[in-house]
């Protein structure tokens, strides 16, 4: 299998990285540039219509886009240890976590990203206004995870897993867009630091 794979800060290549890693799982990577725009190059685009990365192709030729997708696949290969839970109530869990990663946080610092900052300046159909919109639902957003750690080590539950991999990109990137967590969200700085502690949080 071959990892399409972009340096960060793309926050989704790195999810899949840090997945990895956690995983010991050792994934052959090809990089693909986004400031060169390789994702847009008519043989990536034949991968992946979407034009964006990651990616993972199999041996048979089966293309694997959307990290979350690409982290299922190695989770069903390598089930230990478990990122996506075990339990009912864990796989739960961790569904309702991710899915507010994605829905809450990701969809803002997206907009925000794509609208406001300086390296998205050649997008087509940027809106400024509402990238400065969704400033104060990314803070939201950190403030309401914030109060949910308060009762939790990590974002599902007493263990670490996929939830806070999605978070902890989502986070950094926040921060490189110029849009991070605010200073009063003491439970999700003290979350921060402790993922940040792992070793997979260098990938
Ligand atoms: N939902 C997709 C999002 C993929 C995505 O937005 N990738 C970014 C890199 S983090 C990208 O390729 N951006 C360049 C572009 O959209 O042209 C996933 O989870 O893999």
């Amino acid at each position: 299998m071959l990892f399409y794979d972009s340096p960060n800060p793309a926050p989704n290549p790195r999810r899949v990285r840090i997945f990895a890693a956690e995983k010991g799982i050792e994934l052959p990577s090809q990089e693909v540039s986004i400031p060169k725009r390789e994702q847009k190059a008519p043989e990536y685009l034949g991968k992946n219509p979407r034009g964006q990365t990651p990616i993972l192709e199999l041996d048979d030729g089966t293309v694997i886009a959307e990290s979350v997708a690409i982290m299922r696949y190695l989770e069903a290969l390598h089930p230990e240890p478990a990122m996506f839970g075990t339990t009912p109530k864990e796989i739960a869990a961790i569904e309702m976590w991710s899915r507010r990663v994605e829905m809450i946080l990701m969809s803002a610092v997206g907009a925000v990203w794509v609208n406001t900052h300086p390296f998205t300046a050649a997008l087509p159909g940027r809106n400024a206004e509402w990238g400065e919109a969704n400033r104060p639902r990314v803070a939201d957003a950190f403030r309401f995870f914030d109060e949910s750690l308060k009762n939790f080590e990590y974002l599902a539950g007493p263990d670490f897993s996929v939830a806070d991999i999605l978070l902890l990109t989502t986070a950094d990137f926040a921060d490189f867009v110029g849009c991070g967590m605010p200073d009063d969200c003491e439970n999700l700085r003290g979350w921060h630091e402790r993922v940040s502690a792992r070793p997979s949080s260098k990938a």
